[in-house]
This record gives C-alpha cells, structure tokens and sequence, in this order.
C-alpha cells in the first residue's frame, strides 16, 4: 500500500476532479502491475495496472488506495475490471466518499466472492486524497495557504517592495507544491508590488503550473503585469461562494500564495486546511510589511496542529493542518 500511496502521489495535480489514485498488483510475492490516475482523471489506475499485468492478474492481490469504482464513467467500473481479470483479493486504504461508488466498489467485489479488506494506511491516503475528499465531502477545493516570512514576521521589507525571503531549496519546494495544486491564488496587492507569474518552473515540469487566480479588491490588474499576459481570471465577494464556484469547476486544491490581506482574509474565515510556514533567518525591521495584516499569529495557529518541519537550506517549513 506504501508503494501505492506513492504512485498516486506521482499525480498530485494532474487528476482533477478526479482523485489521484495509485494502484499496485502483486502475484506470488512479485510486484505483476503498477498504475496511477492519468492526467485528466482517465484511465484510472487499476485500469492502468491491470493492462500491464496481463494474464499475470488472474488468482493476484490487488492493492489500491481508493475503493475501486463502481460506477459507467467514461469507461465500464474498475471493479468489474478487476473481477473480469481474474483478482482474488483487494485490499484498500479508503472507502470512496463520491456517491455514485460509497462502498459500492467494495459490495460488488464481496458479492463475486473477493476477499476484500479496506482501511490500510487510510490516514496517510486522506492526506494524500485530501483535495477530492474535500471537494466531494464540503463541495469545496482543500485550501492550502503557504507564506514565506522573515525572523521577525516580515513578507517584504517595505509595501510595494518585491523582496525575496526564502532561499532556493525553500523556493524549489513552493513550485513543487504548484505542480501538485490545481489552482493558485493570490491578492490584488501581491500582483501590483510583486508582479508574479505563478507558475511551476522545476525543470520538466512547467506545464503542470495551476490554473491562476487573483483575489481583486484592491485596484484593477494592471494590463502590462505578466499575470494578465499570461491569462488569469480576477474573482471576487465573499470567500465561500467563490471556493464553491471552484469546486464546481472540478478544482480539488487550491493554493494561496498570498500575500498578507488575502491570507489573513482566508484564516479569518476558517477557510485555510493546510497552513504551511516557511520563516528564514533575515531580518527585515520595522519598515516591513506585517505577515498577517495585523492578524498575530499566535491567533492566527489557533484552529491548527502542527503536524510536521523540516529545514529547507536555511529556512524552516513548518506543516499546520486545521484540527477537525
Ligand atoms: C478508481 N480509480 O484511479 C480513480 C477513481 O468520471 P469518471 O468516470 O472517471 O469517475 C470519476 C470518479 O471515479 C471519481 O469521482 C472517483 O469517485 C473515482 N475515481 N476511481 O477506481 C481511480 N481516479
Ligand atoms: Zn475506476
């Protein structure tokens, strides 16, 4: 199962609104199949599995991070799949909360007389699924919020002032997190001082920058900002309404890169899952720009838990997820 959860990682990002689903078969000891959900959610893994053991499936175990489907998609179920190459048993991490499956997948393997087990690493699927279970179980993408602040809390040494604060291990780490969201996000305000452009550049995977996303409010987009060059929708109103339009869009995460007013706007609306901090050791003084508009942090941690940190070169990453 660790070696499923691992393939699905492999399609952090690319799935939506499908889940990122990885799939392992195993005959007599020895690995026969391995897949993951293709980039636009199809084939899905199993499938995709299933085609590379062949013959080699019939009497296997297969091990998938998410109750095989039960549902007519674009192509038949996977668990018919599974019970039509001949798999005696299936053991997966979680049940799938979309509807049309809910314990389906599992029932139509049970009925064939497939031993079927679920629950196995479910706490480290959840985590790895955590952008489909959100949208599926709140009609909502998961939000992960990053902010890259200074020792004494600073995102910039002055307003209007474009001032990098993290080093490249920590910087590289941030266009990963890209690649693996589907969307990203940041304030009107971090446009007219930073002019980004918010895109994954790790070589190889440039074309899995998310889809943009400016919070407007204050000012307009300025037409020449590479932003608008490149093609970015502006939204608007309350914060709720606007993560539910995303969630019908199919977007399973959205990441919100700042800066200080949208962050603290998100926070205060208790609509952050995953608070991910990244403080280096420069210190930028009392003329910077606060990190949370006048937000403290302290407050600001209280609906979270730390649940991980690491160092990144001279930087520290610490992972706060919201408590339930
Ligand atoms: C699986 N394996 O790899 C994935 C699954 O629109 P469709 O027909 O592709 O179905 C989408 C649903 O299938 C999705 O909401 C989720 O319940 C499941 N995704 N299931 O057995 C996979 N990606
Ligand atoms: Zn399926």
């Amino acid at each position: 199962m660790d070696y499923a959860l691992r393939l699905g990682r492999r399609a952090l990002g690319t799935t939506a609104e499908n889940p990122n689903v990885g799939c392992v078969i195993v005959k007599d000891g020895v690995v026969a199949g391995i897949g993951w959900t293709m980039p636009g959610g199809r084939p899905h893994a199993e499938t995709v599995a299933l085609g590379m053991a062949g013959g080699r499936a019939r009497g296997a175990t297969a091990y998938v991070t998410l109750e095989p489907c039960a549902h007519h998609g674009r192509t038949g179920p996977c668990a018919e799949a599974l019970l039509g190459a001949g798999v005696t048993r299936v053991v997966t991490a979680l049940t799938d909360p979309d509807p049309r499956v809910s314990g389906g997948g599992h029932a139509m393997l049970r009925a064939a007389g497939v031993a079927c087990e679920t629950g196995l690493m479910a706490e480290e699927a959840s985590r790895d699924m955590a952008g489909f279970l959100t949208r599926i179980r709140l009609q909502r993408p998961q939000v992960i919020l990053k902010l890259a602040v200074s020792a004494d809390g600073k995102i910039a040494a002055g307003p209007g002032q474009r001032t990098s604060i993290s080093g490249p291990e920590a910087n590289a780490r941030v266009h990963l997190l890209r690649a693996q969201c589907n969307a990203i996000l940041v304030g009107m305000g971090t446009v007219l001082a930073d002019d980004p452009e918010l895109t994954c550049r790790l070589p190889g995977l440039e074309a899995r920058s998310p889809r943009p996303f400016v919070l407007g409010g204050a000012g307009h987009l300025p037409p020449a900002s590479r932003l608008a060059r490149r093609g970015v929708e502006v939204v608007e109103g309350p914060l709720p309404g606007l993560l539910a339009d995303l969630g019908r869009r199919g977007l399973n995460t959205l990441l919100v890169e700042g800066g200080a007013r949208a962050a603290r706007s998100f926070l205060e609306a208790g609509l952050v899952d995953l608070f991910l901090l990244i403080q280096s050791p420069v210190t930028l003084g009392a003329g910077g720009v606060d990190m949370l508009a006048g937000l403290s942090l302290d407050q600001a941690l209280q609906p979270f838990a730390l649940s991980g940190q690491e160092m990144l070169g001279g930087d520290r990453l610490s992972v706060y997820e919201a408590r339930p």
